[in-house]
């Protein structure tokens, strides 16, 4: 046993630093790289919103900004990833090493204005999906934590009525393996949903972060080596349900309603043409290279050129 022990004893030293943070998006086959927290932040563009670190928040910060996107208030760098209402979206963590953990997935619409500028303030979050303990006891079971653990993935879906527009998407990896000090790692990114949804969350089920979760929900004031804990084979994951895809009609934009439309010659049509946000280039990519009238092709990495 004191093999075994010294072994915990010298992996939690290796790994204590370690904690994690969603490096990558994918959506189909396309691959979206995240904001990269370790390098400079000069010339960063990512559909990721900007974060400094993979180190967790704790209770002391449930009521900090930080707790929304792991960042002080950085917005937007001008790019957003194009996903079909219906479809699958996989984060892919850098690292993560907590295997008692809970997974939440959240989503906010962001204003006529676009996401870029907008902080995601106020009750504007509702989650998607979520997962917590799996099987067995909250003290020896499997976690949603193990999974990510052993494959650094989780997998959502978008909901297929969701009404299409800008879309903030927030990961939030909730780490229970330490008594009573549970840690968020929350990330954000910025999608652009398509499709048919004609649906958007009622505000009866919107949250706020800060807001959502308090010290005294009992997912958060939680003992994973406690009595109950051995015992109980459900874990209550702290936030709203998860919507369940019903609810508003979204409300018509007023502009658009008193605007006459206008007739415009059709111009001639390029022999293919890639809408805003769509991909346009990349190594390996082999699609169509020509941005829609008022977008140009830029460059997000090697991997992906996106038209903005
Ligand atoms: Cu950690």
């Amino acid at each position: 046993m004191r093999y075994s022990t010294l072994l915990a004893a010298a992996s939690l030293v290796a790994t204590g630093a370690a904690h994690g943070g969603v490096g990558t998006y994918t959506i189909g086959g396309t691959v979206y790289k995240g904001w990269q927290p370790y390098q400079s932040s000069s010339g960063q563009k990512s559909i990721q919103r900007e974060y400094s670190t993979f180190d967790p928040l704790v209770i002391a910060d449930l009521g900090k900004v930080q707790i929304r996107c792991n960042n002080a208030g950085a917005l937007g760098t001008g790019l957003s990833a194009s996903i079909a209402a219906g479809s699958k979206i996989k984060a892919t963590w850098t690292q993560w090493t907590h295997r008692p953990a809970a997974i939440m997935v959240y989503m906010a619409k962001c204003p006529s204005s676009g996401c870029n500028s907008w902080d995601g303030s106020g009750k504007v979050w509702f989650k998607i999906d979520h997962e917590g303990l799996i099987s067995g006891t909250q003290n020896a079971g499997i976690w949603a934590g193990d999974a990510i653990v052993d494959t650094l993935v989780w997998e959502s879906t978008i909901p297929a009525s969701l009404a299409p527009g800008e879309y903030l998407i927030r990961h939030d990896l909730l780490a229970l393996h330490q008594r009573n000090n549970p840690q968020f790692y929350p990330e954000c990114a910025q999608l652009t949903v398509t499709g048919n949804g004609d649906t958007v969350p009622p505000s009866s089920i919107l949250v706020s972060f800060p807001g959502a979760y308090s010290a005294s929900d009992p997912g958060v004031d939680f003992n994973i080596d406690g009595e109950a804990a051995k015992v109980a084979t459900s874990y209550p994951i702290p936030g709203p349900a998860v919507w369940d895809g019903t609810g508003n009609a979204p409300q018509p934009d007023p502009t658009t309603l008193i605007q006459v439309p206008t007739p415009t010659p059709t111009p001639a049509q390029p022999s293919c043409e890639v809408a805003k946000y769509g991909q346009c280039g990349g190594i390996g990519f082999g699609g169509c290279t020509v941005c829609a009238a008022g977008s140009t092709c830029r460059a997000n990495g090697d991997y992906y050129s996106q038209c903005v």
